[in-house]
């Protein structure tokens, strides 16, 4: 599902809020509910333009994997969060002037993305040609999605006894998805990310193939936010994006154990 303000993304309109899953046809008539339900009712605003796409996806084609593990980190300031986020990016490798660059393309965002920008990791140049609509990463969701909270909330006990459908665990468990999928490309190299919705500061580095995540990553009230996905250079990237956006992955809960 994306939902979209002031008409279809296609001619303009304003990106509110998506959602992607991956689930069998007896699951499709709730996971229709509830998308139209985030479409409606998303605190950037009412959306008017609503377009749900169903895909239907040989299950042999599927491909299994891990989440990423899971670190947690919290500043005392946004400012400090971020210079923290670009170091943990340089550590694994990513050149600082890529880090910075990818900080900087997504705080200067003046309208929110529905897709991820995809920059080299040394040269920090921007290889996608996707513009203001950036690569939409689909087809991808956890295998089993009460076993993957309930090892969620055993490998990060802070996320404390919030209901299943939590903004928190909703945010953290679709995030966690992605990024675990994004990461499954041969080349990946790492991922900056957060939201663009106004309650919601939290960000994550991907880096080292851990998912870190980043407290707080930007003022509360700010709707700036985004993606960058960073490949080593020399990664096919007509390969990746194919896979990020077309590969059917269930993402098991088969998690390690929480390095925080
Ligand atoms: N594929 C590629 N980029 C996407 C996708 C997607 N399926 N969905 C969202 N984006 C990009 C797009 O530019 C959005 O504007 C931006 O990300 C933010 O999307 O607690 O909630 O859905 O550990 O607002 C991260 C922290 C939350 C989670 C990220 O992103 C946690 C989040 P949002
Ligand atoms: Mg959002």
């Amino acid at each position: 599902m994306r939902a979209a303000d002031g008409g279809i993304h296609e001619d303009g309109g304003t990106h509110i809020s998506g959602s992607e899953r991956l689930v069998t046809e007896d699951h499709i008539p709730a996971v229709l509910e509830a998308a139209w339900r985030r479409a409606k009712s998303h605190e950037l605003g009412c959306a008017r333009a609503i377009n749900i796409r169903i895909d239907s996806v040989d299950s042999a084609a599927i491909r299994y994997i891990p989440p990423l593990p899971i670190d947690s980190k919290c500043y005392a300031t946004v400012e400090q969060a971020r210079t923290a986020s670009c170091v943990r990016l340089e550590k694994s490798g990513i050149s600082k002037m890529a880090a910075h660059r990818a900080m900087e393309a997504i705080c200067n965002l003046r309208q929110s993305m529905r897709g991820a920008m995809v920059f080299d990791a040394i040269s920090g140049e921007r290889l996608d040609e996707f513009g203001e609509r950036g690569v939409r990463i689909s087809h991808m969701d956890c295998e089993n999605e009460e076993n993957f909270i309930k090892r969620l909330r055993a490998v990060m006990p802070q996320l404390g006894i919030d209901g299943a459908a939590s903004p928190v665990i909703t945010k953290l468990r679709e995030a966690l998805v992605l990024a675990s999928k994004a990461a499954a490309v041969p080349g990946y190299a790492g991922e900056l990310c957060w939201s663009d919705d106004p309650n919601y500061p939290i960000g994550y580095v991907a880096s080292g193939k851990v998912y870190c995540r980043i407290v707080p990553m930007k003022e509360l009230g700010s709707s700036v936010g985004g993606r960058v996905l960073f490949l080593w250079p020399g990664a096919p990237l007509a390969e990746s994006i194919d896979y990020w956006q077309r590969q059917p992955v269930l993402v098991t809960h088969e998690f390690r154990k929480s390095l925080c």
